[in-house]
């Protein structure tokens, strides 16, 4: 017996995924994540009985509500469809997926659009914190053509511009989780952060590489794979996420100095597979390091202390504005902005086999 689920596909940012109202799947998270394996088709290297992309980039859910707080209109929880395990993991931010959860919010009638542009305040559930997102709407409808481009999308669309203000130490518990701007792991130098999205930063000519290395020759280095792996299991207790063996995160960015006029260069696994591009939150995170002085980006990057930066990645540029203050030594990000676009690609139902 197949069961029939309404849902919306869309790309968010530089990633892809189902978006569903809660109401619409199971309150139980065990039989909702039993539910979305199927819907997926996970697990399985191809997903081919279900709607996942065979790429931890579009093997993404959204799960999207009226916000029950004062401070949000919409509550967003973010869940990663493992490809090749029977894994569904909440214990990770996707700042991608994102930016189509305002317009889905207004699709569905959980939102008025108000403008020209509606700004939609969006709980996130996973990690903490809000998301300011501005969606355009003329005319009262969610517009998603537009002149915006963001480097890793083909073509142009809407604009999205995503605002956030308290992201920094929502999954660690600070902004530098381990007390420590650097820290040695098995003989390497690393900086753990969090400024949204937990990543260990690591210099990519202590691995014996440029850094400039595509994803696919870094995925096909078992000897490195290991190696970053050994670190990132260490890494994660010591950012406060006890044990990561089956968690998305950490990600781990290799960085080198900036190829293309930007700040910094980055090469990221998330975390075993290596991202196109890199994540929203990661991106964040990493622009964050790049304004601290001491951090593993120090002598690398481009000398900063906030304002607009350009992380490289491996298909072009991310920008982010970042407003971080220093006071005795420490260090707060008051605000982390950036631009996205996201576009609906489908709406209907997905039909997946019960039990
Ligand atoms: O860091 C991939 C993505 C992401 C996450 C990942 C993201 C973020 O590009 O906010 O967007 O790092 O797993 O979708």
């Amino acid at each position: 017996m197949l069961r029939s689920i309404p849902t919306m596909v869309m790309r968010g940012g530089t990633s892809k995924g189902l978006y569903f109202l809660k109401d619409d799947l199971p309150s139980d998270a065990e039989a909702r994540d039993r539910l979305l394996l199927g819907i997926m088709g996970s697990p399985d290297t191809r997903q081919i009985d279900g709607m996942g992309g065979a790429h931890p980039l579009t093997s993404k859910v959204s799960i999207v509500s009226k916000s029950a707080g004062p401070n949000a209109d919409i509550d967003y929880l973010f869940l990663q469809v493992v490809v090749d395990k029977a894994l569904v993991s909440d214990g990770q931010n996707c700042g991608n997926i994102l930016a189509g959860v305002g317009a889905f919010a207004i699709e569905q009638g959980l939102i008025n659009a108000t403008d020209d542009v509606t700004v939609v305040r969006i709980r996130m559930l996973n990690s903490g914190g809000i998301a300011i997102a501005q969606v355009q709407t003329p005319a009262g409808q969610v517009s998603y053509s537009g002149d915006a481009s963001i480097d890793g999308v083909p073509g142009t669309a809407a604009p999205v511009m995503i605002d956030f203000a308290d992201v920094a130490g929502s999954n660690c518990g600070a902004l530098l989780p381990t007390g420590n701007v650097i820290d040695e792991i098995d003989d390497k130098a690393v900086t753990c952060i969090d400024n949204g999205m937990p990543v260990v930063m690591l210099r990519a000519t202590d691995f014996g590489l440029t850094g400039y290395e595509s994803p696919q020759e870094l995925e096909a280095d078992k000897g490195l794979k290991a190696q970053i792996e050994s670190i990132r299991l260490q890494a994660g207790s010591l950012m406060n996420l006890g044990d990561v063996t089956d968690k998305t995160v950490p990600k781990m960015s290799l960085i080198a100095a900036p190829q293309n006029r930007g700040t910094l260069t980055t090469r990221t696994f998330i975390p075993h597979r290596v991202h196109q591009s890199i994540g929203v939150l990661g991106a964040a995170s990493v622009a964050a390091a790049c304004c601290i002085p001491g951090s593993v980006a120090d002598g690398i990057s481009t000398r900063v202390t906030g304002g607009v930066l350009d992380v490289e990645h491996p298909s072009g540029r991310f920008t982010v504005d970042i407003d971080i203050v220093e006071d005795s030594g420490n260090y707060s990000v008051t605000r982390s902005a950036l631009l996205r676009t996201a576009r609906k690609l489908m709406d209907g139902n997905v039909f997946v086999q019960e039990g």
